[in-house]
This record gives C-alpha cells, sequence and structure tokens, in this order.
C-alpha cells in the first residue's frame, strides 16, 4: 500500500511492517491457541502491487503453519488480472486456501469448521453478493460450525443504503435464525466494528493502520464460534499493529502554546510509525511563526511523516512593531520591511504574500543575528 505522504525509507518500513503482519499473526494464533485465520478481503491495495509485494507475503504464507481462508475484496477482485492468479500464489501449501466461489469450504486439518465466502469478481458488483450466498445455503448440519466470509458496506451501518451491493443486515439475521451459520466475518471497514448484538457478525478493522480517518485500527479479533448461538459469541479484540496516523488539532498563538505543542510531539512514542497531520490554528508573531517553522523543521525527520494539513488550518502573521524593532534593520532592508509591512495591513492575496515575506525576512534576518 502506498501512502503519498510516507517518503523514501518511512514507505518501505510501512510495506515490510505489513508484510511482517503475517508471522506476527501466526504468533497470535500459537499464543491464543486459535485454529485457523479467516481474511477478508483487500489483504493487497490493488492487483497490480509490486511483484517483491507479491512474492513476499507469498512467501510468509508458505510458512504460514494454520489454515488461512482469504477473501478476495474490492482492491484485489477475482479479475482476469488476480494477484491469487499468480503463479506463486498457485503454488502455495494447501492449507493457504482463496475462497473463489460459494462452495463450502473445509480443511482436513479442520474437522467440524465449514467456511463459506462470497468474493469479489470486479470492483463494482451490481448485488448484495453475500445475500446471494446466503440464500444459496442449505442449514449447517449437528456438530458443525460455518463461518461465512464477505465484503463490503452493511446497510444498516450505511446512511445511503441505495448501493446494490450493500449487504442486506437482515438477510444475515434471517440465515443466522434458520441455521444456516454461526458467524459472519467481515471486512472493507478500516474499524473494528461489533455489528449485531448476538455478537456473532464482526468487522474485524485493520490489523495495520492506514490512514487518519480509521477508528480503534491494529486489531485482530479472536473468535470462538463455537458459543456463538447463545449467549453472544465470545470476540477478543487483540493488538496486531503499532502504525498510528495522528491529526493534531491545536490553536498556537502563543509561545506558551508552541511549547505545549512540542511538549506533546516529544511525548508520542514509536516516532518512526506515526504520521502525524497537523491542523493549527491562530495569529502568530513572527517570532512564534519562526519558532513553529523550526518546530515543524525538526521533528519532521522523527517522524514516519509530519506535515500541515493546510485545509483543516487556519494560521494568520501578525507582524508586530516590537520585532521590527528588535532586528534594528538598516538601509534597503528597512524600507523593504516597512513597504511590506504597509501591505500586511490591508487583506487579500497581496496582504498574504506580504505577510509571508516578513516572516521568511524575519527568520533570515533574526537567525543572521549573533
Ligand atoms: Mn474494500
Amino acid at each position: 500500500m502506498t501512502r503519498y505522504f510516507l517518503k523514501g525509507e518511512a514507505q518501505a518500513r510501512f510495506t515490510q511492517d505489513r508484510i511482517d503482519l503475517i508471522p506476527k499473526l501466526a504468533e497470535l494464533c500459537k499464543a491464543h491457541q486459535a485454529e485457523f485465520v479467516v481474511v477478508c478481503g483487500d489483504v493487497f491495495d490493488s492487483n497490480h502491487v509490486a511483484p517483491q509485494t507479491i512474492v513476499r507475503a507469498a512467501e510468509k504464507l508458505s510458512r504460514f503453519p494454520y489454515p488461512v481462508f482469504i477473501l478476495p475484496g474490492n482492491h484485489d477482485p477475482l479479475n482476469a488480472a488476480s494477484v491469487y492468479d499468480s503463479d506463486v500464489f498457485k503454488a502455495l501449501p494447501e492449507r493457504i486456501m482463496v475462497i473463489r466461489n460459494k462452495k463450502i469450504h473445509r480443511s482436513a486439518a479442520l474437522p467440524g469448521i465449514e467456511v463459506v465466502g462470497a468474493p469479489w469478481f470486479n470492483k463494482q458488483p451490481t448485488t448484495d453478493l453475500c445475500g446471494q450466498l446466503l440464500e444459496s445455503l442449505e442449514p449447517v448440519a449437528k456438530g458443525v460450525i460455518r463461518i461465512a466470509l464477505a465484503h463490503g458496506q452493511l446497510d444498516s451501518l450505511m446512511p445511503d443504503t441505495s448501493h446494490p451491493a450493500c449487504i442486506s443486515k437482515a438477510t444475515i439475521n434471517k440465515a443466522l435464525a434458520s441455521n444456516k451459520l454461526h458467524y459472519v466475518a467481515l471486512g472493507d471497514r478500516h474499524s473494528v466494528t461489533d455489528s449485531d448484538e448476538s455478537g456473532r457478525v464482526w468487522y474485524s478493522g485493520t490489523p495495520v493502520a492506514t490512514d487518519f480517518t480509521e477508528i480503534n485500527p491494529n486489531k485482530v479479533l479472536l473468535v470462538d464460534a463455537s458459543v456463538g448461538i447463545d449467549p453472544r459469541a465470545r470476540v477478543e479484540v487483540i493488538d496486531s499493529g503499532s502504525w498510528q496516523f495522528l491529526r493534531i488539532q491545536e490553536n498556537t498563538d502563543t509561545t506558551d502554546d508552541l511549547t505545549r505543542l512540542e511538549n506533546r510531539l516529544a511525548s508520542i512514542e514509536n516516532k518512526e510509525r506515526t504520521s502525524v497531520s497537523l491542523a493549527l490554528s491562530g495569529a502568530l508573531s513572527l517570532a512564534t511563526n519562526a519558532a513553529l517553522e523550526l518546530l515543524i523543521e525538526k521533528s519532521r525527520d522523527l517522524f514516519a511523516s509530519l506535515r500541515m494539513d493546510e485545509l483543516r488550518s487556519d494560521l494568520s502573521v501578525v507582524p508586530e512593531q516590537l520585532e521590527y524593532e528588535e532586528l534594528a534593520l538598516s538601509g534597503y532592508a528597512r524600507s523593504s520591511w516597512e513597504e511590506l509591512a504597509e501591505r500586511a495591513k490591508q487583506s487579500g492575496p497581496e496582504a498574504e504574500a506580504a505577510r509571508d515575506a516578513l516572516a521568511l525576512m524575519y527568520r533570515l534576518a533574526d537567525s543572521g543575528k549573533s
């Protein structure tokens, strides 16, 4: 997955951490005595990811000691370019299963377990693939636990349910009530979401955080579906990833505000796996502005990324007479400053440019002081 705000080594670390999640999941399975793993789509960002991402992921999967059921989602659909038809995926051991149709999938290693899924065949399905799957099922035989995997948005969580690919919650409820399945594992939302009071319908979110908009990312679910009839299925939310995408919103009017921002940035652990987006507001003196720019410059290399969110920021620079006196300018510099200061008092783009120019001049002159 490529993030435009991650540069160079930070992007490489992000990509590698996503691949290293595979052995980490094996460790979690061992620690929690999980018997198998289901993945509900969007394992890959696209069917056209870099070849080394595919071969490296496949190599880690080939060493994964537990059965894995992978459902293709909208980012990695089962179309003609499917990543799951690549040679390295075809060569994976039998326990790594890609769900390619509505058939019931079983593994010799998992007696009494059935897995069904509704894979995506393209990026824009025109129907509720999960609903179609569930309606095709017969009730489960006694002693068998059946798990359904689906990808997409539940209509019960959507404000607009007109999209034909929305997953019908009513159809899921009907299938649960008529003993066609015991648990529905959902993918697409990047936030852990318990979607039914029975505890039998969950989005697991994303195992490694990928964006600023996610709620409760970096998680996997440990599910005991065997108790999923009554009471609730036993589902435990477990930490799996260590990336974070932080939006920091602050007022930065005074040097005290800046100190607070500086302390907040300093307190963040694991900076090399943290992307920060700053939404700052305030009217800054030239000195405060220079200090803020310095703080951003100084912090930038510590974090995976750190940038100003221009859309959510509202900063203006207000030159103060005192600051001018401090600099003790003379000659041409002095007359330029006075001209810019006059223009900066107006409004409009020219005044804004004048304030920027003053800010730059202040920094240059200030850094030249001994
Ligand atoms: Mn998706």
